[in-house]
């Protein structure tokens, strides 16, 4: 099985800023612990702070995996093109957040991509990963 994970703004600096909120690891360490925790599953990253870039890579991965993990951080809310992009794809899109957008700014209560997605998982850190790949890679 192969599943792709493709963050967006931001989501670089993972690690380095605000850990209160998103944790102290950074993104590359945490992958290597979800690559032992799921032997079996070939997991590939992508990082873009460019909506266009994150669209490009939709459409390349949506027709070449079993699964995308999306975190399209401030995106999420704003961003119609990334949804028409979440519609177009086969592979079922799973969206993700560290935090728990709920209980912050009311603007983050609301995802433009939620719809077209598989399901939603937030709140859990870099744990919504993981449970996202469960999600996935049940048969
Ligand atoms: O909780 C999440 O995963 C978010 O997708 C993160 C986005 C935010 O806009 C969403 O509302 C929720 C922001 C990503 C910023 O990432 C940083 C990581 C470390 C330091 C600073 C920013």
């Amino acid at each position: 099985m192969k599943i792709q994970i493709i963050n967006g703004p931001n989501l670089n600096l993972l690690g380095q800023r605000e850990p209160d909120i998103y944790g102290q690891r950074t993104f590359d360490t945490y992958v290597e612990e979800l690559r032992r925790t799921f032997p079996d599953v070939t997991i590939d990253c992508f990082q873009s702070n460019c909506e266009g870039a994150l669209i490009d890579k939709i459409h390349e991965a949506g027709f070449a995996c079993d699964g995308i993990v999306l975190n399209a951080g401030a995106y999420t809310h704003t961003s119609i093109a990334l949804l028409d992009a979440v519609k177009a794809v086969k592979a079922p899109v799973v969206e993700v957040h560290i935090s728990n957008v709920h209980c912050r700014e009311p603007f983050r209560r609301q995802s433009m991509i939620a719809p077209a997605c598989r399901g939603v998982i937030c709140g859990f850190g870099l744990d919504s990963y993981r449970l996202a790949i469960e999600a996935l890679a049940k048969p």
